[in-house]
This record gives structure tokens, C-alpha cells and sequence, in this order.
């Protein structure tokens, strides 16, 4: 889709006049956009993001450019996905109030969204590789997914408005798009925008693309993808999209939302956070100075499994509206016994999805085209590497063999013994 007449990418001169005449903002920000501090603070992948700080306070702008920021104009990409950002941002505030940014105005014709400016909070994954503790993180991280996706799925609801969503968000096409191929395919193919720590990674990048049992698994999981529409996903939940402090998790940028399969949004929280663990390391002062730090993390890791599975299924045990598994047919004892039994089946299921797409995006993270900060801040190329290395040992044990496993405690297990054994 070509960009709307009226869009423009906004600067400094046309933002003050803009935001000055949307009442709700101006009363923010306080009058006088001449006096404005306006900067434009994004350094993410896709998009423009500015900070707008006035007398009274201050907002954050965030605009679609009609391409790949990361890339350039030669990868063009719909500014409609600022729609379906906004979408999901506006489903979410209503089913996890609290846990995402306030809205303050859209425009669909500039692909534009002005939003609250969280302070003190940082990106998590900045937070991360300071070494920086989130007591909170796990149980609202785990609220926020359980109550989004329970919430959208027809575990909880009704066919029409499930049905509706499915149909609104399925036009996100080229977000998924992106997905489908950096996170289930490139990694396994030579792709020209592929890159890893080179030659440290080369035999590893290389024994990835002959690897028949991970390119099938990797696949599979595509299909899984692209075809199960369980809940309204995020669509990429990593710790680049949680602002927090220690006291208060905000989950920002669901521009890759739409519905599909419930282990992908879990699968990314894990996934990189066992990223953050194994690049502790390249992090650290002194060889175990971060020791207590990546014990934090894995801790996270069994905790946010653990209080999802929780949450999600107390809420599934509340429902009463839900158009699968219909209440009034399991309201006797047999019936509740069935259900109980049921509810562990569907969550060992979703147990095993969530490894498996955690495997994939560290994977994709270390030998695709988009990288993360943990490893990327790691300037020594050979340490980079040994982090790498033991973090793809670790993922393609979770996409190969993950339904082998029993808990999220033997995740962890293994992913120490990786930490400990790989030089
Ligand atoms: C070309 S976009 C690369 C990545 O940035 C986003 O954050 C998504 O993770 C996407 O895969
Ligand atoms: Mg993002």
C-alpha cells in the first residue's frame, strides 16, 4: 500500500504545530510548542520515536516510516502497521489495564500514535545488560500475557467477536511477513542480509543450514505460525518491547500483532531472557562478578512460566462465555474432573510450543539479519562469539528436542551445564 496523501515523516518544525493543535496534548504538555524540547530518540528497527517534554509534562510520538529503518528505503513496509498497533494497544489497555502505555491520539493518515512518556522507566533489555534486578517483571509479564491472550482466544469468549478479530488483524500481512522469514526460514538458508560473529560462527552458521531434524522443526513451527489463530499475540515480545522499573512493567510496540498460536508471545519472553543470561558473561567485570545476576534470570524464567500457566488457567477455570470447551456441559463432578485433566493436556501443549519458538528466536537473534543489544554490546568478538555459541547449543536443543522436557527447571538445568561446559 502507498503511503496516504497527507503522510509525511514528522521533524521538530512540524510536530510543534501538529501536537499544539490536538487539545488533549496540549493540555500535557502545556501551551507554547515554541518552548517545546523535542528529540527523536528511536533506535529500533522500523520506526521514527520522539520525546516531546513541555512545562507541564511530557509525551512520546511514535511514527511508521513507509520502510525498513534498520535497512532503508530499498525494503519498503505498509505504514498500516501503525494501525494495527494501535489496535492492539487499545486491546490490551482493556484487558490488562495498567500494563501498557496510555494512548493519547492516532492518526491513521500519518501512521502516528502519541502516547504516555514512561519515566523513570528504561527498555528491559538495557536494564538487562546492566545487570539491573526487576522484582515485578515476572508476575506482570505473566498477568499481561495470560489476561491478553486467554482474554482474545474463544476460550474465554464468543465466535463473533473472535472471529473479528482474526479478520481485522489478518491484513497485517507484511509484519508477519518479516517473521515468517527472519525467525523460521533465513537463519536456515544463506540470505543475504544474514550476519554472525564471522569466522568465530561460521562453522556453526554453516552445520544450521545442513541440519535436516532443526530446518524440519523450524518449519513446522512456521506452519503452526501462520495457520493456528489461538489469541490476539503481541507478535514481538521481547525485552526490547517492555519498558520498566523495579516497581511498574509497561509492554510497548505491538505493531507485529495479530492472531495466532499462544507459545509464540511466551516462547519470545523466554527466549530472551535465556539471550540475556548467556550474554552475562561478556558483561561481566571479573569472571562470576554477574554469577547471582544470571541465577536472577533463569530464576525469571521458571517464574514466568509458572505464574502464566497459573494465571491462565485460573482465568480459564472462571470463564463462563467461552464458545470451546462450553461450561454447562462440564457443570458435574465428571465433568470438572475432565476439564481439570483437560486444562494440563492444553497447557503442557502450550508448554512445549513456548520452548520451541524460545529455541527459534535466540536463534534468529544470533545468525539473522536483527540482533539484540545483550550480544551486540559485547565488543570482543571472541567473547561475543562463546556467548553466541552457547546460547544457539542451548536454542537448537529447544527446537529439536524440547518436547523431551519435563520442566522449566530442566530448561534452566541445561542451560547452565551449557554455561559451565562450552569453552
Ligand atoms: C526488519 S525488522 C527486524 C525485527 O525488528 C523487530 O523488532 C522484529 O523483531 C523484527 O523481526
Ligand atoms: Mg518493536
Amino acid at each position: 500500500m502507498s503511503p496516504s496523501a497527507t503522510y509525511r515523516p514528522m521533524d521538530d518544525a512540524s510536530l510543534r504545530p501538529y501536537l499544539g493543535a490536538i487539545p488533549a496534548v496540549l493540555d500535557l504538555l502545556g501551551a507554547e510548542p515554541d518552548r517545546w524540547r523535542v528529540r527523536e530518540v528511536g533506535d529500533g528497527n522500523l520506526n521514527l520515536v520522539f520525546i516531546v517534554e513541555g512545562a507541564e509534562g511530557a509525551v512520546v510520538v511514535k511514527q511508521a516510516l513507509p520502510y525498513v529503518r534498520l535497512v532503508g528505503e530499498s525494503w519498503p513496509l505498509p505504514l498500516e502497521r501503525s494501525h494495527y498497533e494501535h489496535r492492539a494497544l487499545c486491546e490490551q489497555a482493556k484487558l490488562a489495564p495498567g500494563l501498557v502505555p496510555d494512548i493519547y491520539h492516532f492518526d491513521r493518515d500519518l501512521a502516528l500514535i502519541v502516547m504516555e512518556f514512561l519515566s523513570p522507566h528504561i527498555i528491559m533489555r538495557k536494564g538487562l545488560v546492566r545487570g539491573i534486578e526487576y522484582p515485578r517483571f515476572a508476575e506482570d509479564i505473566a498477568e499481561f500475557m495470560a489476561r491478553t491472550l486467554f482474554g482474545t482466544s474463544v476460550l474465554a469468549g464468543a465466535a463473533a467477536p473472535y472471529k473479528a478479530l482474526v479478520a481485522g488483524f489478518a491484513p497485517n500481512v507484511a509484519l508477519c511477513r518479516i517473521t515468517e522469514d527472519l525467525v523460521f526460514t533465513d537463519p536456515y538458508r544463506e540470505a543475504p542480509l544474514n550476519r554472525w560473529t564471522s569466522p568465530q560462527l561460521d562453522d556453526l552458521a554453516l552445520s544450521f543450514r545442513r541440519d535436516a531434524p532443526l530446518k524440519r522443526a523450524a518449519q513446522a513451527r512456521k506452519f503452526q505460525f501462520m495457520t493456528e489463530a489461538q489469541a490476539l499475540l503481541h507478535g514481538d515480545l521481547h525485552t526490547g518491547s517492555v519498558m520498566l522499573t523495579p516497581t511498574n512493567t509497561r509492554i510497548i510496540d505491538p505493531e507485529f500483532a495479530f492472531v495466532g498460536p499462544i507459545g509464540f508471545d511466551v516462547g519470545a519472553v523466554l527466549g530472551n531472557l535465556m539471550l540475556a543470561y548467556f550474554a552475562q558473561s561478556g558483561h561481566e567485570t571479573t569472571a562470576g562478578a554477574r554469577d547471582g545476576y544470571r541465577e536472577w534470570l533463569l530464576t525469571q524464567v521458571t517464574q514466568v512460566w509458572r505464574r502464566f500457566e497459573q494465571r491462565f488457567v485460573d482465568l480459564w477455570r472462571q470463564a463462563s462465555a467461552g464458545e470451546a470447551y462450553v461450561a454447562a456441559l462440564f457443570a458435574d463432578a465428571a465433568g470438572q474432573a475432565e476439564m481439570a485433566l483437560e486444562r494440563g493436556r492444553f497447557m503442557r501443549r502450550l508448554f512445549e510450543d513456548s520452548v520451541a519458538f524460545a529455541g527459534l528466536k535466540m536463534i534468529r537473534r544470533v545468525l539473522g539479519l536483527a540482533h539484540v543489544e545483550d550480544l551486540e554490546s559485547i565488543t570482543d568478538p571472541n567473547l561475543r562469539a562463546r556467548c553466541e555459541r552457547r546460547a544457539l547449543t542451548l536454542a537448537r536443543e529447544l527446537v529439536v528436542n524440547g518436547t523431551a522436557l519435563s520442566s522449566m527447571a530442566e530448561l534452566t538445568a541445561m542451560a547452565r551445564n551449557i554455561e559451565q561446559e562450552i569453552a
